[in-house]
Formats: C-alpha cells, structure tokens, sequence
C-alpha cells in the first residue's frame, strides 16, 4: 500500500492514459488541477463547458488547450448531462465535477435511463495525508450519503475497501466511529457498528478487518486505546474510518484540512467509473490529487 498521496501519480502512470470528461469545466482550480494531471501525462480531458470561459482561464494559467476536445455547452445541467453521456458512450472513463453544484452532478449520474449507476450504492472516499498519522486514513462518506442506514453503511463500507484493494491494501482496517466504544440501544450508530463488526468477524463481509463502535482518538491512537482498556486489531492502525453520517464525516474531513494540516484525495465509487467530486474548498494540489486517484484505480 502506498504511504504518500504523491505515489498516486506513478501508479496511475503505471496504467493506460484514462480520459476524463469534465462537467462545466470553465473553473480556475480545476483546470489548473487537470493542466498538471495532463502535464504528468495521466489523463486526457474533454472539456465541457462555457468555451469562451474555458479558453479565457487556460490562457491565464497558461494551459494550452488546443489540442484538447473542447464541448460548448455554457448550461452547466446540460454540461453535467453531457459529461454523463461521455462516459455512457464509452468516450471517458472518468467523470469530474467543474463549477457546478454536487447536486445537479450527481442527479445527472443517478439518472436511472441515462446515468452511471450499476446497481450499487454510490459513495464518497477521501484520502489523508496528514504529519500525524503514520499511514494514508481514509474517511467516508463526507459527501453524499446524507444519513446511512445499516445497509447503506455496508455499501459505503464496500466502496471504500474497493479504493484500498486497488491501491495495493488487501485487508485494509475500518473503524466504525462515533463518541463512545460502548453499545447504547440509545444511539444508533452504536448498534449498526457492533451489527457491522460481527458481520465481518462472521466472514459476511469480507476484504476487510471492521470494529466498531469505537471512538475516533481510540481509532488512531493505540496509546488511547489502551488506556481505554480496548482490545482490538484495528485501534491505533486503522486505515479507514467510517463516520455515523454526513455532517460527522464532513467536519473529519474538513477539520483534517484546516486544522489538522492534512491533504486529501477523494473520488465517489459505485458508479460505473470513478468520480472526482472535490468542493470549492478543496486546493488545487487536492484537486489534482483526486484526479490521480481516479486515474490510479480507474
Ligand atoms: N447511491 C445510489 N443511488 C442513490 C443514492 C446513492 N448514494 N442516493 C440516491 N440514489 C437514488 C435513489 O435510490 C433514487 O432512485 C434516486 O437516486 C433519487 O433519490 P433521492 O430522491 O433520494 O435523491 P436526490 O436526487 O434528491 O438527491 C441525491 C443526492 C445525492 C443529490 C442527495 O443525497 C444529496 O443531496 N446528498 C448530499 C450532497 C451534498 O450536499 N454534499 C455536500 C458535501 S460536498
């Protein structure tokens, strides 16, 4: 399993060039982030978009766009549509939000005539790298799921080991997180964990090492978890973090950006390719991280 973030970059240049349809692609960031992807030679772009804008940013930035496929559709729905058809055509096998809203996006994808869905649940991943941590933690889902439901969880969870398995972790950690290690009938959360470990220690899911409940500082920490009294084989070493909903998953992810020093990577997975689905808040490096990411699994 890779360490850095960095290594993304050479295991997708290890693959074929994958293409990667950009949905109202007229936004500074992410042309920025998609001129060093096709500078490292790991994607080729079609651009959907407000061509005029398009143009007028990639000569700011000095990305010369003429030999890149460029689609004018200044709508960004028609953009996200489009960029939809792409991949359903067969034309890109990667799909990246521009400067349009996650959910005109995502309702493009989940169109059930003309989206990308493949019978599973679709999710976020995201990636971190961070000083404090001795190995790349993922989160999930910080960005679509608004509020699981066991089953839901057992997707999301599907979905991310999906990301470590192909980033070279066979059996990668989960913890299930929330505010105690203890099971209360009184929070959900707790149950759908100890239901969600049993499974796996049941072989019901497998790929994967799943405790849970467990609290975040016991998760990461092995000094906490012992002095918490915690016997597990995934305190301390977790890979991957599963969060009770998508408000704990997004404050994780954003307080692992702007407090924590971190840097992230994050596709969706579950549709028929992976999708790079960054906010407005996310850096540049973040955006072109992701992109390496799909590409490296893609
Ligand atoms: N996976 C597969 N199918 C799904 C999923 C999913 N995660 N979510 C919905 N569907 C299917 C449903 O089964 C249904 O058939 C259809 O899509 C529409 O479902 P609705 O009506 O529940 O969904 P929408 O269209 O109202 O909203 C779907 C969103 C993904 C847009 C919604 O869940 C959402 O707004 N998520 C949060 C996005 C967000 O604000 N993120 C912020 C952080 S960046």
């Amino acid at each position: 399993m890779i360490k850095q973030l960095s290594s993304l970059v050479d295991l997708a240049k290890d693959k074929r060039k994958r293409k990667i349809a950009v949905a109202s692609a007229g936004d500074h960031h992410v042309l920025e982030a998609i001129a060093n992807a096709v500078a490292k030679d790991i994607v080729e772009p079609i651009l959907v978009g407000d061509k005029n804008i398009i143009r007028e940013i990639a000569e700011k930035i000095g990305f010369d766009i003429s030999n890149i496929e460029l689609i004018n559709i200044p709508d960004k729905q028609l953009a996200s549509i489009k960029a939809v058809e792409l991949i359903k055509e067969g034309k890109a096998e990667i799909l990246m939000k521009g400067l349009v809203s996650t959910g005109v996006l995502l309702k493009a994808v989940l169109d059930k005539e003309h989206g990308l869905r493949k019978g599973a649940l679709l999710s976020h991943v995201a990636l971190f790298e961070t000083p404090y941590y001795h190995k790349l933690l993922g989160v999930t889902d910080a960005a679509m799921n608004v509020n699981p439901d066991l089953m839901d969880k057992i997707g999301i969870i599907k979905n991310a080991v999906e990301v470590f398995h192909g980033l070279g972790n066979p059996n990668p950690k989960v913890a299930i997180v929330g505010s105690v290690e203890t099971i209360n009938p009184k929070m959900e959360a707790t149950m759908h964990a100890a239901t969600i470990s049993m499974m796996n220690y049941r072989k019901q899911i497998t790929g994967c090492i799943i405790d849970g409940p467990l609290a975040i500082d016991g998760a990461v920490s092995k000094a906490a978890s012992e002095l918490k009294n915690i016997t597990s084989d995934v305190a301390g070493d977790v890979d991957l973090i599963l969060a009770p909903d998508i408000d704990g998953a997004n404050i994780l992810y954003k307080s692992m950006n702007f407090l924590g020093g971190a840097t992230a990577a994050a596709v969706i997975m579950g549709a028929k390719v992976p999708i790079v689905l960054t906010s407005r808040g996310d850096t540049e490096k973040s955006k072109f991280l992701s992109i390496a990411l799909a590409a490296a699994i893609a």
